[in-house]
């Protein structure tokens, strides 16, 4: 059988840290509109699309980092004045959207969110940024300088990695079985464990929304002088393609990949990549641009049936009784060394 879909990874170019949201979301919006005369069905978008990517500025002034959280919530088109303009235009054309965005909740905890919401304007799937990479505190406070504070600027993320149907995606692709979906964001596609509670709920489509730095030696604890800035963003291309690749592989999922890229305020590039993956790990589509580019695929969600039933069956090959350490240890114990 065959349940096939048309999706878009959505990929965003560069935003300014003084970028206006109505000046972003007009550039989502085309995105959109090319997205419905291709007839794409659910585009996915990057890690905190609406705005520039804010952690990596040392900020003092607090109004300024809460004016990068939506502070009404983003679920579905009755609120979030702020961004309803871009989910008002989804839900005319008819399109799903999974989006990031930074989430401020009423109670006034801040996470990094992505939210899932069908071409009805309902949310059917959020996420909260589990891993959060970086530091608390910066690398440097001289402006300019790219640094990495998601640990200050979010909690992290309390839902758990939970799959959900997407039901207004049922008949597009022509089956009786709505996709089985899954979010993660950026750095949480390095982590092995996440792709795998997804995989544990039959997940077929991932949607995976990132911001990641081409040049960071700080954050990566390297000499600077080791490497060319051309080197550096080869080297982070080849990590994001392998991570995703293997991921997708191991769980017999599709994924689509979004990056916002580009090189903000002239200062802070950001890697490309923007990809859609098939169940077996090969890479179906792909970005061709450094800048807002829809990269559009047919998948099969039937594909993942193959990996699911006979390499990565779980049922019968998976050893949890071997897996203990997973759950109980969170760093590094290494062996004892043997005695002379
Ligand atoms: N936004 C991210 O999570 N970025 C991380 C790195 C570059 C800090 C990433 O894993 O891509």
């Amino acid at each position: 059988m065959v349940r096939q879909l048309r999706v878009a990874a959505a990929q965003v170019g560069r935003i300014d840290r003084g970028t206006p949201r109505e000046e972003v979301i007009a550039r989502l919006n085309a995105l959109l509109e090319q997205a419905a005369a291709q007839k794409v069905k659910l585009a996915v978008f990057p890690e905190t699309t609406f705005t520039t990517f804010f952690p990596r500025y040392w900020m003092e002034d607090e109004a300024e980092i809460a004016s990068y959280f939506e502070t009404e919530p983003v679920e579905g088109i009755s609120h979030c004045a702020s961004v309803k303009a871009f989910f008002d235009k989804a839900m005319e054309l008819s399109i799903d959207v999974a989006i990031g965005y930074g989430e401020e909740t009423s109670e006034g905890r801040r996470y990094n969110t992505a939210s899932y919401v069908d071409s009805s304007g309902r949310t059917v799937g959020k996420y909260r940024k589990i891993h959060l990479p970086g530091t608390f505190e910066p690398f440097s406070k001289e402006q300019g300088v790219t640094n990495q504070l998601e640990k200050k600027l979010f909690a992290p993320g309390d839902l758990g990695f939970t799959a959900f149907r997407a039901p207004s995606l049922r008949a597009a692709c022509g089956g009786d079985k709505s996709p089985i979906v899954g979010q993660l964001i950026c750095n949480d596609r390095r982590w092995a464990e996440g792709w795998r509670v997804y995989g544990l709920q039959g997940v077929e489509l991932m949607c995976v929304g990132y911001n990641t730095t081409a040049w960071a030696p700080q954050l990566w604890g390297i000499d600077p002088s080791s490497m060319t800035r051309e080197e550096a963003y080869a080297d982070a291309m080849f990590h994001h393609k392998l991570v995703c690749q293997a991921n997708a592989y191991t769980n017999s999922t599709s994924l689509i990949t979004s990056a916002r890229c580009g090189n903000d305020d002239g200062l802070h590039p950001l890697i490309s990549g923007s990809m859609i993956v098939d169940p077996e790990g090969h890479i179906v589509a792909e970005n061709t641009t450094e800048g807002d580019e829809l990269v559009v695929a047919d998948i099969d969600l039937d594909a993942c049936q193959q990996g699911k039933s006979k390499t990565f069956a779980f049922a019968k090959h998976r050893r949890i009784e071997m897996y203990g350490l997973i759950c109980s240890q969170t760093g590094v114990v290494e062996p004892e060394e043997p005695a002379e």
